[in-house]
């Protein structure tokens, strides 16, 4: 790191400290790219499981693929760990890593700009301006809570926050509490504030505008002997981690091209329906109008019967205001509240850190994706965003199985990447335009014919033009088989000598 009157600078910059920043900087201080810098805008590490903190937060992925596989965990206490688990074993590996010296904390990045002159990003914070040679963009995908915009929300003069910025200081005890939406961290906050309104005499309304498809959540505490196994028999955790995850990916990314084969899957999901709830009138509003899997499938065991208890009610008539004390449905029916909970989920097809990144052309990266929607390069380079990589970009994520092994993936290629640089004595990668064009040609083909598109529902994954923008089609093995090595013939590559605009490679998804 080097200053000059008032920039400073690095050889790499990583924008946040979740999974995604974290594992660049292990891998980068492990290649001996020891000249970097993490820039995170809160005061810990952890991004996503830092934040939502909700009463009953915990992973519907199983805890084995929930880890980096360079740090297994052997201290897992169930098969679905909760936040509190998640959050202390990335603060755990953070720590070990030794690269946590690097981090600069409660920073913001407000602007970054790729300056032509210098061949160089210019990246402006909160606290100091760095001028980085690459920057490693691990900002998250579902960071940026999205507040719903009905009629009147900010007229509302009870508590009211996000699932993601759960306020902690109110006293829910006895309270009339709405929660709005019924996404994956609803039906994870539902039963909670089930039990606590229960035990004190509170009621809950759950507005539902689209019920979502749920299937058993077979979790289980680790016995100690089980526990003790995993962390002394020699190898048990990494065949046990194999093993969920060859049962995750033999099944699930072929039925996405293929619904019918999940018919028995969504089978099981009625009957839960069935279990979970005696009244028939709520048995048929929780009931799905799209195919299986079109919108995440979420688990639980106690959503359902915590709908049918007698202090909650689910209200599937639209909201048309909110008020200063209460909801207000199509129906014309007005139900007071205390507490509003708006679990609406996130910013997802058009982040707003794109706002705030500049390319070689002059124009943000919000600007350039606005017309047809977020693409990048393998879901990590952008063609006139020079030397960024992105992780958990476009097309990166996940409905199956954990994104610890999309994020591996990512920073593997980037690690290459920036080797090959090294090597060749490359000052600038920039993806060129046919080869993200043909690789994202590819994989919006084969996306037009997944359950995601032609399920019958609308999801987040969906952009404003119903575009996909978000998933990644194929299996984790395929995507980690594609970003195995740096590619640099899709690049335009530029050394101190000239610039050299290799053959496109063909590049399909
Ligand atoms: O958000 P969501 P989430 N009026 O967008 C409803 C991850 N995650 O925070 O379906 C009324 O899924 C909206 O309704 P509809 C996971 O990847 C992981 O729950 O659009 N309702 C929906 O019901 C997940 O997919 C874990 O019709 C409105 C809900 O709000 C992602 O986070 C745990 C509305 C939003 O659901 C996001 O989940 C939790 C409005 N104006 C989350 N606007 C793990 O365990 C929105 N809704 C790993």
């Amino acid at each position: 790191m080097s200053n000059t009157s008032d920039v400073r600078t690095v050889d790499h910059l990583i924008i946040g400290g979740g999974f995604a920043g974290l594992c660049a900087a292990i891998k980068l201080s492990e290649d001996g790219e020891n000249d970097f810098v993490v820039i995170e805008r809160a005061s810990d590490v952890g991004g996503t499981w830092r934040d939502n903190t909700y009463p009953g937060a915990a992973c519907d992925v199983p805890s084995q693929l929930y880890s980096f596989s360079f740090a297994p965990n052997p201290d897992w206490s169930r098969s679905y760990s909760p936040q509190p688990e998640i959050q202390a074993y990335i603060k755990k590996v953070a720590t070990q890593s030794g690269t946590l010296d690097r981090f600069v904390f409660d920073t913001s990045v407000e602007d970054a700009t790729w300056d032509n002159q210098t061949q160089r990003w210019i990246v402006k914070t909160s606290g100091e301006t760095w001028s980085a040679g690459t920057v490693i963009v691990g900002a998250g995908g579902l960071s940026e809570p999205r507040l719903p915009e009905i009629e009147g929300i900010e007229t509302f003069q009870g508590e009211l926050f996000h699932s993601a910025q759960w306020d902690h200081s109110v006293d829910l005890a006895g309270k009339r509490i709405a929660v709005i939406g019924t996404g994956a961290s609803a039906i994870q906050i539902v039963p909670e504030l089930q039990k606590t309104l229960q035990a004190s005499g509170g009621h809950l309304d759950v507005y539902q505008r689209t019920a979502p498809w749920v299937i058993p959540r077979n979790d289980r505490t680790y016995g100690a002997l089980e526990r003790k196994a995993i962390k002394h028999v020699p190898g048990l955790q990494r065949a046990y981690r194999a093993g969920v995850y060859l049962a995750k990916e033999a099944t699930v990314p072929a039925f996405t091209l293929w619904p019918g084969l999940a018919a028995p899957v969504q089978k099981q999901a009625a009957k839960h329906i069935a279990k979970g709830i005696k009244d028939p009138e709520l048995r048929a509003k929780v009931t799905p109008s799209f195919a299986f899997g079109c919108k995440r499938v979420l688990i639980s065991n106690d959503y359902y019967p915590a709908l049918d208890a007698d202090n909650v009610d689910l209200v599937t008539d639209p909201i048309t205001k909110i008020t200063g004390s209460s909801i207000v449905t199509a129906d014309g029916t007005e139900r007071e509240i205390d507490v509003l909970v708006v679990a609406t989920g996130f910013f997802t097809t058009e982040l707003p850190i794109t706002e705030h990144v500049t390319g070689s052309d002059g124009k943000t990266l919000a600007a350039q994706w606005q017309e047809s929607g977020m693409a990048a390069y393998k879901g990590t380079t952008v063609p006139n965003f020079p030397n960024m990589f992105f992780i958990v970009g476009p097309n990166t994520g996940l409905g199956h199985s954990s994104m610890v092994l999309m994020i591996e993936s990512q920073v593997a290629y980037i690690r290459d990447a920036i080797k090959t640089m090294r090597t060749k004595g490359f000052d600038v990668l920039e993806v060129q335009q046919s080869a993200t064009d043909a690789y994202n040609h590819g994989l919006q083909k084969r996306m037009k014919r997944t359950v995601w598109s032609v399920g019958g529902c609308d999801s987040w994954y969906l952009d404003r033009h119903g575009k996909n923008t978000t998933l990644w089609p194929r299996s984790t093995w395929d995507f980690r088989r594609r970003l195995a090595k740096f590619d640099p013939a899709a690049y335009r590559t530029t050394t101190r000598t000239g610039t050299g605009a290799a053959a496109t490679e063909k590049a399909s998804a």
